[in-house]
């Protein structure tokens, strides 16, 4: 399968209330899945029903809200949960079961005959219900790799619709991920869904090794957020794609609605939007040294991948600074319909360097500059600089 054909798989309604700062009321959650789904996703996966009484009955909320995006919820490899799960009119079920030794020593304390055994009783039960049925290893790239194999095999036999491999320490590197993923392909016919945490910086990028390698869904959440620092975020994810090829991958989203959304959860959960978000970031377009402030004047492609406008974004060029150019001047004089030439745009920026030295320069100290700057052709013979601001 191609690249183009991946589905995201939402959850900040599952990993994302796993973030220390959530806890949606059955309002907030509502909200963020129609705003989801107003984006576009093709998922949204909810925390598991039998987590508390709450998350059951907005489960049943959210799947009767009638949305585009199929509605999953998250359990654990037991009958248990999926039998609450399937009261609950969610469309699939994502079973989620341990399988380093850590985990298989310290949380649950079973074996891999125990968990395909079980496991295989839990999606066949799912698969009665006609409900879609995935089946996840955590923490995957700590596991024995003949271990999950087994396991994704044993799944694959029963004509699963999607195995998961969870990078649930955020210890993988794009290599690691797409080497597992690649054998993986080969070995089963089922869809394969990717979930990395950002424990050391590489959720994005192994997502995209994952589906480079033959995944077809991966999971996101809003800003990232979820356990610790979280997982691929959905901006970020969505820039990468974009990246790589923007009317292939990305149009089937609504890009602008994206700043609504990270705006949306990141007020919801209580934190600001980082200035270095992906996209929604404040800095994200902004331009500062008079080199590229020049260039992407002249042409913004010189210095963007992204384009602001696409989701509904304006760039700024930044020339409150020492780093200034005149053609930032140039085009800010032009702003303020000033009619200065270029002899005076190279003095006045000159002039603005030599503050920017001294002391903290604003773009109001600019502008006061700009209106005031008297233009040589107005002086009798040399530079006559700055007018006294009245
Ligand atoms: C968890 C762990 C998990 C599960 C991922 C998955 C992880 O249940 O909180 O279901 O594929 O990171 O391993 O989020
Ligand atoms: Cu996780």
């Amino acid at each position: 399968m191609s690249i183009e054909q991946f589905n995201i798989i939402e959850s900040t309604l599952r990993e994302g209330e796993q973030f220390v700062g959530a806890n949606f009321t059955t309002e907030q959650k509502v909200q963020i899945a129609q705003a989801l789904d107003k984006f576009g996703v093709e998922y949204l996966e909810l925390t598991s029903p039998v987590a508390s009484p709450q998350s059951y009955t907005d489960c049943m909320t959210i799947a009767g809200l009638g949305l585009q995006a199929r509605i999953l919820t998250h359990i654990r490899c037991n009958l248990e949960d999926a039998k609450a799960a399937a009261t609950t009119g969610v469309d699939g079920i994502d079973v989620v079961v341990g399988t380093s030794s850590l985990l298989r020593t310290f949380s649950h304390g079973k074996d891999i005959p125990w968990i395909i055994e079980t496991g295989r009783e839990v999606i066949r039960f799912i698969q009665d219900k006609g409900l879609e049925a995935r089946f996840s290893t955590e923490d995957s790239f700590r596991s024995e790799r003949e271990d999950i194999f087994r396991i994704y095999e044993a799944m694959d036999g029963l004509g699963i619709d999607r195995v998961g491999i969870a990078d649930t320490v955020g210890v993988a590197t794009p290599l690691d991920v797409y080497r597992l993923i690649k054998e993986l392909r080969g070995r089963i016919a089922a869809d394969i869904e990717f979930h990395g945490h950002n424990d050391s910086g590489c959720a994005i990028a192994n997502a995209y090794s994952a589906l480079e390698a033959g995944a077809t869904h991966v999971d996101t959440s809003v800003l990232g957020i979820g356990e610790r620092n979280g997982i691929t975020p959905l901006g970020g994810f969505i820039a990468r794609m974009y990246a790589t090829n923007r009317n292939l991958l990305v149009r089937k989203y609504d890009l602008p609605h994206l700043q609504t959304i990270d705006r949306l959860v990141a007020d919801t959960v209580g934190v600001d939007i980082p200035f270095s978000n992906y996209i929604t970031g404040i800095t994200a377009f902004t331009h500062k040294a008079g080199v590229h402030a020049k260039a992407v004047l002249n042409n913004p492609e010189t210095y963007e991948i992204l384009k602001p406008q696409d989701f509904g974004l304006t760039r700024y060029i930044s020339i409150a600074h020492r780093l200034t150019g005149w053609n930032a001047v140039a085009a800010r004089a032009e702003q303020l319909d000033l009619h200065l030439d270029n002899q005076d745009l190279k003095r006045v920026t000159a002039h603005l360097k030599a503050i920017a030295d001294h002391r903290h320069l604003t773009i109001d100290d600019v502008d006061s500059i700009l209106r005031n700057w008297i233009p040589c052709s107005e002086g009798k013979e040399e530079p006559v600089g700055e007018r006294m601001a009245s």
